[in-house]
Formats: C-alpha cells, sequence, structure tokens
C-alpha cells in the first residue's frame, strides 16, 4: 500500500470505529434535559409516569432540529412525551423558577430559549459558551398561574440541532422555587426492605451493567441504582439523577 492509501485506510478505520461503540452501546450519544423540576422525560426516567417508551433509558435524547416547539423533537419514538392526554405531574411552583439541566454532553451553546403557549418568555444567551456539566435559569413566568406546559429549548451552537424539555407546573400565588412536588395518587409501593441485600459494588465504573439497587461509590458519595443501564463515560451519578439516586 502506498502512504497514501495505508493513511485513508487508517483514516477510515477511525471514522467508523466510535460508530460502533455508539451502537453497541444501545443509546444514542449522550446530551442533556432539564432534571428539576421534573420534565417529562425526567418523570418517565425516574418512574413517576409509566408506558413511556425508550425514553426511560435516555431522558437527555430528545434531539431535533431547531424551530420545534413540541416536546418530543419530533422523534416519534418519544411521542408519549408530546402527548398532554396522559397524566403528567405538575410540580408546584411560585412565578419564578430554577430551570436546572443535566447535561451529559457540553455541548457549545447559543441560547436556552423557554416558552409557555406560544410565546417566548426567557431566553438566555451563551454567545457559542461552553456550559458546565448543569446549567440552572431562573425564568419569571410573567404572573401566569394555574397549571402551565413550559417548553425549554436547549440550542447547540455548531450543529443543527435543539434539546426539548416540557416542564408541567402548578403555579399558585406566593411562594418562589418550587420546593414540593403534587404526588399523583399512588397504590404501588416501592420494595422497602429485600430479602437480598442489594449487590454493593465499588466505586462506579463505565461500561458496567448495573441492576437496579447496586450501590457505588463516586466522588466520596455513595449511590443507588435506580434504572437497569449499562454505563458509559458522561454518564457518572452526579450528572444522571435519572440513574443513580444519592444516599
Ligand atoms: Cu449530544
Amino acid at each position: 500500500m502506498s502512504l497514501k492509501r495505508k493513511l485513508a485506510a487508517v483514516l477510515a478505520g477511525v471514522g467508523i470505529a466510535p460508530f460502533i461503540v455508539v451502537v453497541s452501546a444501545g443509546t444514542a450519544s449522550a446530551h442533556g434535559y432539564i432534571s428539576s423540576p421534573p420534565s417529562r422525560q425526567a418523570m418517565c426516567a425516574q418512574g413517576r409516569v409509566s408506558n413511556c417508551g425508550p425514553i426511560i433509558y435516555e431522558p437527555q435524547s430528545v434531539e431535533g432540529p431547531k424551530g420545534q416547539r413540541n416536546c418530543h423533537a419530533g422523534l416519534s419514538q418519544f411521542a408519549q412525551l408530546d402527548d398532554d392526554s396522559r397524566a403528567w405531574p405538575a410540580t408546584s411552583a411560585g412565578n419564578s423558577v430554577t430551570f436546572n439541566w443535566t447535561l451529559t454532553a457540553r455541548h457549545a451553546t447559543s441560547t436556552w430559549e423557554y416558552y409557555v403557549g406560544g410565546t417566548r418568555i426567557a431566553v438566555v444567551d451563551d454567545g457559542g459558551r461552553q456550559p458546565g456539566a448543569t446549567v440552572s435559569h431562573n425564568v419569571s413566568l410573567g404572573g401566569r398561574t394555574g397549571r402551565i406546559k413550559l417548553l425549554a429549548i436547549w440550542n447547540i451552537v455548531d450543529t443543527p440541532m435543539a434539546f426539548y424539555s416540557c416542564v408541567d407546573l402548578q403555579v399558585g400565588s406566593g411562594g418562589g422555587n418550587p420546593t414540593t412536588t403534587t404526588t399523583p395518587p399512588t397504590t404501588t409501593t416501592r420494595p422497602t426492605t429485600t430479602t437480598t441485600a442489594p449487590p454493593v459494588g465499588g466505586t462506579w465504573a463505565a461500561n458496567t451493567a448495573y441492576p437496579v439497587g447496586s450501590q457505588v461509590t463516586y466522588g466520596g458519595a455513595s449511590y443507588r441504582c435506580t434504572q437497569a443501564h449499562t454505563s458509559l463515560v458522561g454518564w457518572e451519578p452526579p450528572n444522571t439523577p435519572a440513574l443513580w439516586q444519592r444516599l
């Protein structure tokens, strides 16, 4: 092989390898979503809403072309997120709310937008900067009260894509940030006592299959797995509250 051909072969291999890794991991690459107040995908990932489909495994993956005004980025596999007839729990809130994003990939950002109905009620311009692993914005709801469906959009600066999160709020008078959530009446009880001790892992590691109940340590804190998954770099327990509950 000529040097040029060898180089081309190497480059081709490099191009294919990451693709294979992503596919074999069984998930799209990691991105971000609003984790609190819980967005619809967070409600699904936490098991507070059932029959959500594959979003439970990747609440951070509601990614689609910019400019949409829906909860599911136009993705048919996540269509449940856009179904307002489902019983989405609404988080109690005052007139200003701090929205907390969990980013499993820190894409450089143009803007963060917040919509209620067709109206954009807030925009934060990051000017192309790379955000941290968590991002918080305090947003005024402009005196709106009652039940509100808020759509938040994370616009990536160097791709045509954006990430979509819908948050259901019950806005009352007074109060500041949401501290309590309206818990839907539930008859299911989570197993609080188990006959077998949950498997206690060591330090969290990537590319490891964690069943529900496994415990790990990470950064000096202990966590319990709430969703069975195979871990990936970027899914460290502090970044993925949908997967790990801090103990
Ligand atoms: Cu991403």
